[in-house]
Order: C-alpha cells, then structure tokens, then sequence
C-alpha cells in the first residue's frame, strides 16, 4: 500500500533527488519528469530508488504542456480514494548567472513551465485532486535589505529571478482564481555534495578537496567573493517543500536558517576543513564601486584564490538573510545542519569523490 502520489519536476537536480528519497522512505509513490538530455548522476547514486517499484521517470519538458499533462494523468491514476496528487514543480534553469546569457530560455523553463503546471491541472480538470509546490527563491527579494520575510519587497535583479517572480505570482493567481491548493517556498540557498559544480559552494568543496588530495595545480577562480548568503543543507528544506503540502490552508512560507556568511567565509571555513588558513591579499573598489578582493594566498606565495571578474554579475544580489519565523512558528520546521557541518560534509564527500576518480 501506498500512502500518497507525488509528481516531481526536476527530480534529476539536487532537490529532486532528496525529495524523491524523502517521499519514497514515507511510503509515497513518485513519478519524475527527466529530460532525454538530463544529467542522471544524483538519481544514480541512489541505488536504493534503482528498480524501486514506487519509482518512476517519465520522459517530459515543463516547456511542453502535452507532456505534463500525459505524465500528471499517469500519476493521478495511482491515486486511491480521497488521495491527492502531491505535485512539485522543481524543474527550473536555476543558475542566476547562465541566466543574463539565456533570458529567453529561462523564463520558458521558469517562467511559463510553471504556468504550464498550473494550466496542465485545470485542463486536466483535476484542480480538487491536486496540492502543488512551487520552488520559489530568496533571489525574488533581489536588492531588498535584509532580513528578508514573507512580507519583504520583492526587488529581482536577474532574469532567473523576473521568472521565478511571473511564476511566484502565478501560484497565487490560481490559488484566487481556480481555489487550487498551490504554495510558493522562499527557499533560501541550500547546498549538499549533490550540487552542481558550477554554484559556489560545490565549487569550493571541489578545489578544496583537489587541494587535499595534491591535485590542484592552479588558484581556484572565483567572482564576488564578498556576497552574504544564508546557506542550509537540501536534505532539511526538502523536508520543508512537503510540510507545506500537509498543511489546512495553502500559504507561502519563507525557508532559512537565520544566519549569514559571505563568500570569502565559506572559503575559510572549507580550507580550515583540511587544517589550511588562507592570507587575503586586500580590497580595492571596481568601476562599479564594488568591493573587490585581490584573492588570497596560503603563506608560501602559492595562490589558494584569484579573483575572475568573468564570473562578477551584471546585477549583483549582495546581501540575503531569511527570516523564517513563520515557518518554525506554523510547520514546526527547522533547519538542522549549521553552516560549519554544511561545509564540512561537503569538503569530506568530495574528498571521498575525488580519492575514486
Ligand atoms: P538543479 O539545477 O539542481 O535542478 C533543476 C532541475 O530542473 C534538473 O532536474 C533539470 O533537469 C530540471 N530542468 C531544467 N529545465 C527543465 C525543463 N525545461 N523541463 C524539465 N526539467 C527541467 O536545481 P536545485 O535542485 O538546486 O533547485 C530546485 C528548484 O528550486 C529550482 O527551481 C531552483 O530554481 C529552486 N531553488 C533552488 C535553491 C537552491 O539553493 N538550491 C533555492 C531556491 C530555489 P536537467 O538535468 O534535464 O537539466
Ligand atoms: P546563487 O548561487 O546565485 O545565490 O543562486 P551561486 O552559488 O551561483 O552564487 C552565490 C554567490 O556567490 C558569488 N560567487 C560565485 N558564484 C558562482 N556560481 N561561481 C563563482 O565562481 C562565484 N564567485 C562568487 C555569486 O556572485 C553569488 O553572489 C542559488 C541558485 O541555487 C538559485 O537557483 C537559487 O534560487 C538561489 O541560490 C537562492
């Protein structure tokens, strides 16, 4: 027996990947959109989802509605009496920077993919039988000063951001319009070993594990190594994303842990990991009147970290800390992993990675 049916969008990413084992250990059936081209390498490692007979993926794209719909109509036939379709919408091109380089691209993916959802749910008349989770994101707040809550302006300052904005306020318009149960996560930055390699923090666990094992030859190349964000860990926001749905009311809920760390911190904290200190070399101003740092070094000369102005934004988010108070005060959530465990687990599962490659 099952207890429930979820329908994930972008099970392959790293959220997906900690949903789909969260849902499964729960009892829940889940059916997954991949892509033809989807990197598989997260629902891989998760040998005990291989063959598993709740388990399953579907070829779709949130780009095109007639594969969300023969997907969502497939789940919604598992369903058992006075069972309701769990559906998360996660598929997202979800890198802030690609997105100055693909405007157009994400805001079909992000964007309209979640119009799509919504939409998929009313022609498949289904609106009563469906509970839906958007992966909205602590970028809406953009240039708003923080801390940042559920009333906070919502300043965006990227196209990844102006999507996920259409698609925020998209959920509460079908929330009035059609009384679907359907709710936004503020979800602020969440990290793990499952990230991809091109966010800053994998990218640093990375170098660092590199630099453990002897095998970093070169400076890590890194931008703005002053912005302050407030990471968690995915596998405590995943749980989040399915609280929200258990709830008597649909709302929107703020998800963070409260505290701030910059950039340069994160590298500290991850060199610090392998008993290495780094020597910043000074700050200077750019054209733009950001502060800049010129990298650092390891005490011996030997450049631990350059500073790539190719990786500075157009439109920098500077400063974001959540306050998630309603959360804890509502769901009962909250974050279990600190900053330093974070980084440290990241550190130690990419120095166990790199000891096999
Ligand atoms: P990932 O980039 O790891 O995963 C994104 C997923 O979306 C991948 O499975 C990807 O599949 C899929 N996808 C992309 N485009 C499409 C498409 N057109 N159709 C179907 N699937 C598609 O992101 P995360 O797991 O980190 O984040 C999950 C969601 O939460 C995203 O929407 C993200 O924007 C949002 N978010 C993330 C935060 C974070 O800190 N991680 C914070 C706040 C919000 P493929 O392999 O085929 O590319
Ligand atoms: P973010 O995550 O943009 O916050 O979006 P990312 O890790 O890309 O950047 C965080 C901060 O680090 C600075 N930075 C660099 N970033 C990258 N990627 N690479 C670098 O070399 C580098 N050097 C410095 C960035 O400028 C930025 O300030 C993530 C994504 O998961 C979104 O999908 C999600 O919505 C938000 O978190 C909340």
């Amino acid at each position: 027996m099952h207890v429930g049916v979820a329908f994930i969008t972008g099970v392959s990413g790293q959220d997906g990947s900690y949903l789909a084992e969260l849902l499964i250990e729960k009892g829940y059936i889940v059916h997954g959109m991949v892509r033809r081209s989807s990197n598989m390498v997260n629902l891989d490692r998760l040998v005990h989802l291989h063959g598993h007979p709740h388990m399953h993926t579907h070829y779709g794209d949130v780009t095109d509605l007639p594969s969300i719909m023969r997907i969502m109509r497939r789940a919604a036939d598992d369903l058992g009496t006075n069972q309701i379709l769990e559906v998360y919408n996660l598929a997202a091109q979800s890198h802030v920077k690609v997105s100055f380089d693909v405007p157009i691209y994400t805001a079909a993916t992000d964007a309209l993919g979640t119009l799509n959802v919504l939409e998929a749910i009313v022609q498949l008349d289904i609106i009563a039988r469906v509970r839906v989770y958007q992966a909205s994101t602590s970028e809406l707040f953009g240039s708003t000063p923080p801390p940042q809550n559920e009333a906070s302006s919502m300043c965006p300052q990227s196209p990844y951001a102006v999507s996920k904005l259409f698609a925020h306020w998209s959920i509460k318009n079908y929330r009035d319009v059609y009384g679907i149960y359907a709710v936004s996560g503020i979800l602020f930055n969440h990290e793990s070993e499952r990230r991809a390699e091109n966010f800053v923090t994998r990218k640093i666990s990375k170098f660092v594990a590199g630099l453990y094992h002897g095998r970093q030859t070169g400076p890590l190349h890194l931008g703005n190594l002053n912005a302050l964000r407030d990471w968690g860990h995915a596998k405590d926001y995943v749980l989040a994303m399915w609280m929200m749905l258990q709830q008597g009311d649909a709302d929107d809920y703020v998800i963070s842990t409260g505290e701030q760390h910059s950039v340069r911190e994160f590298v500290e904290t991850a060199l610090a990991v392998i008993g290495k200190r780094i020597q910043w070399r000074g700050t200077g101003l750019d054209e733009k009147g950001y502060l800049v740092d010129e990298g650092g070094h390891g005490g011996d000369g030997w450049h631990i970290v350059e500073v790539d102005p190719s990786y500075f934004r157009p439109t920098e988010v500077e400063t974001l800390l959540g306050d998630s108070s309603k959360a804890r005060e509502k769901l009962g959530w909250m974050h279990a992993t600190s900053f330093e465990s974070l980084v440290r687990l990241m550190v130690h599962q990419d120095i166990e990675q790199c000891k096999k490659e």
